[in-house]
């Protein structure tokens, strides 16, 4: 593949270049991922042009549907969306998380719409490193919004609000005033949290737990003084509170804009992924450098051993990564 050619197939919207380079972009072989990141390279000065929404809330919620009549109400607007999924897999079974039952069909089926599953396997690290890659790509292929589903459990919510603009939590109606399934962390990074099928039965419940988050999101210090995270209802089935949530995606921007804190996010989210990349390179080098791997298990059980410290086995060891480097 000839990067250049490559990017200017995907500059013009050529869907199946873009597949097969993000399919290179998510290659564990060395060879193929450094060929995509190369077309990625080419393609870098014209990203950063969408707005980056991240979705998450607990399994069964709702994302996929949400995203799903989110994107079909973008469409109609004459917008471009590209949905994309940090996944990252299961602990316990090996498998993904997100349910595949939601394939997103009716916006599937549009041509202003590209919905890209999670790549499959390998860390949360490398499944979220390589979304955000793709994430720049459709926005180097024109999209104007991405959408980012990832399932609200363990650390993919931290990542994917670190790649995005706007972080909007769903959450289930709750009986009483109890406010279940949910961690003070992911409120404190939400932008807004939206109480999802508020219908049939359910419609009372889900506004009274909308009004018991809206006081817990009160208390809760907002990230910067200009935006007070909105709580919200909405039903995803039956498409309503749709439009109200992605009013305040847009109020959210704007205010951002107006203030420079979008400029400040984005550049401080592209600062900490470097050094990200920069961490495991090092990290990577110092595990696999020649000599290490008999050096790290020597001191790793005398540590175990209390035959030294940890402070003293990490000095040792830092101390032959530097020898063998000069
Ligand atoms: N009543 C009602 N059901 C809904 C609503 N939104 C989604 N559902 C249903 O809830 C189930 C799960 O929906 P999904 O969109 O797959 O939920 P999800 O959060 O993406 O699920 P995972 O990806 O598996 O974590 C499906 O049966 C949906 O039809 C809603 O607003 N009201
Ligand atoms: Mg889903």
């Amino acid at each position: 593949m000839d990067p250049s050619q490559a990017a200017r197939a995907i500059r013009g919207g050529d869907r199946r270049v873009m597949a097969r380079v993000i399919t290179k972009l998510e290659s564990t072989l060395d060879a193929d991922y450094v060929e995509g990141q190369a077309v990625l390279e080419s393609l870098i000065a014209e990203s950063g042009n969408a707005i980056r929404v991240g979705v998450t809330g607990p399994p069964g919620v709702g994302k996929s549907t949400f995203i799903e009549a989110l994107g079909l109400h973008l469409v109609e607007q004459g917008k471009r969306v590209a949905v994309l999924a940090v996944d990252p897999s299961s602990p316990v079974t090996g498998g993904s998380i997100l349910g595949d039952k939601t394939r997103m069909e009716r916006l599937a089926v549009r041509p202003e719409a590209f919905i890209r599953p999670s790549p499959s396997g390998g860390s949360l690290g490398g499944v979220a490193h390589r979304t955000r890659e793709v994430m720049l790509l459709c926005e180097a292929a024109g999209y104007d919004i991405v959408l980012i589903e990832t399932v609200g459990i363990g650390q993919s919510e931290v990542a994917v609000a670190s790649m995005v603009d706007f972080f909007l939590v769903l959450l289930l109606p709750a009986g009483g005033d109890e406010l279940q399934g949910i961690k003070k962390g992911v409120v404190e990074l939400a932008d807004a949290l939206v109480v999802n099928k508020a219908d049939g039965e359910m419609v009372s419940t889900a506004d009274r737990t909308r009004a018991d988050y809206a006081s817990a999101l009160d208390l809760i210090r907002a990230l910067n003084d200009e935006w007070r995270p909105r709580a919200l209802v909405a039903s995803a089935l039956e498409t309503r509170g749709i439009v109200e949530a992605w009013d305040a995606v847009m109020e959210h921007h704007e205010l951002m804009h107006r203030s420079g804190h979008f400029d400040e996010r984005r550049r401080g989210q592209a600062r900490a992924w470097l050094w990200k990349l920069v961490d495991e390179g090092v990290a990577r080098a110092f595990r696999e450098g020649s000599g290490m791997k008999d050096a790290i298990a020597r001191e790793e059980e005398a540590v175990a051993a209390q035959k030294t410290t940890p402070a003293a086995a990490a000095r040792t060891l830092l101390a032959a990564f530097e020898a063998r480097r000069r």
